[in-house]
């Protein structure tokens, strides 16, 4: 009897200790993602005041930071209204996609890959040598009123049942307007030897409903994925790239939602996309790839894409990788 209850009270210590291992385990978990999450909400607000290794080891954790403050009113305002002047000179079907290595060109659009704010935070991630690799505005125009009248004329003319074709059309409009699909995007970029970290600077207040950026936490440690061509009509990438469906955690997608004037970072192996902007208002980004002076281009059918306007845009580059392209404009 006093053999049975010994075992007992043995038994009950053993289970006790358990029990407290894997609470003590469960519970530092939970409070080390819930201390994550505040330090990244709080941090990845306000990395002006962080040390750079800080700012670095938040980066790396994470694959992105997002909602940093860069732009002044002023600069937001004088950055809108150069691009609103490409708008009248281009028209917005170009304005869309077809800025491509405006930098080159225009001395605002220099000033904002070159921005110190900017630069701050993209050193501090990828250190004091850095070269701007490409820049690109991505808009995404709000369903013009053409459009939905267009529609109207078509459907009324068809002669069939107004709700239907009504219903249709709109289904169809949806699912053909510009979209950005999961990617990451290394997938296209013929370089080695470093990361690239991508920029999305806000002309416009991005928010879901204008199809703000979209990105899986951590995606960036599983290396490249493979990516197809997509099977759904809109997507803005330039060759079609889509990472297949049951490849994306889509389940631990974060929207990054940004006001005009600020900017999100993210790593180049970082699975991303947006989605339609189906809203009344445009969503305007300047996006802007950098990569360490250490990087080096390489020739790679599978990466094919080149660099011909590169900018030394911070620091010394001691490597002149891409010295051919490069530039000090
Ligand atoms: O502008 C977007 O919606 C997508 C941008 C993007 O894919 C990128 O910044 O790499």
């Amino acid at each position: 009897m006093k053999y049975d209850s010994e075992l007992l009270c043995c038994l009950y210590l053993k289970l006790l200790f358990i029990f407290f291992f894997y609470s003590f385990e469960h519970g530092s978990v939970l409070t080390q993602s819930r201390e994550l999450y505040k330090l990244s909400s709080r941090k990845s607000r306000a990395p002006f005041d962080m040390p750079a290794a800080e700012v670095q080891a938040l980066y790396e954790q994470q694959g992105y930071l997002s909602a940093l403050p860069i732009l002044s009113p002023e600069e937001l305002q004088s950055a809108r209204d150069a691009f609103a002047e490409l708008e009248r000179k281009h028209g917005e079907d170009y304005t869309a996609y077809s800025l491509h290595n405006i930098h080159m060109e225009y001395e605002w659009a220099r000033g904002l890959a070159k921005h110190p704010r900017l630069l701050q935070v993209v050193t501090a991630a990828l250190g004091p040598d850095v070269i701007l690799l490409d820049s690109r505005f991505i808009c995404k125009y709000p369903v013009s009123n053409k459009q939905q009248n267009n529609d109207v004329i078509a459907y009324n003319q068809s002669g069939n049942s107004c709700e239907e074709k009504k219903e249709g059309s709109a289904n169809e409009e949806k699912d053909s307007l510009p979209f950005v699909a999961w990617h990451q995007d290394m997938k296209y970029w013929g370089f080695d030897g470093g990361p690239v970290l991508s920029v999305w600077l806000a002309l416009d207040d991005s928010l879901e409903d204008n199809g703000a950026l979209q990105v899986i936490p951590g995606s960036h440690h599983s290396g490249l994925l493979p990516h197809h061509q997509s099977k759904r009509s809109g997507n803005m990438l330039s060759v079609n790239q889509e990472i297949p469906e049951e490849l994306v955690e889509t389940e631990k997608a974060v929207l990054c939602p940004l006001l005009a004037g600020q900017m999100s970072i993210h790593d180049g192996l970082l699975v991303h996309a947006s989605d339609p902007n189906t809203s009344s208002r445009r969503r305007c980004g300047y996006v802007l790839r950098y990569v360490p002076t250490c990087t080096y281009p390489i020739q790679d059918p599978e990466r094919p894409r080149t660099f011909p306007a590169t900018l030394l845009v911070n620091g010394v580059d001691k490597y002149n990788h891409f010295s051919k392209q490069n530039s000090t404009l």
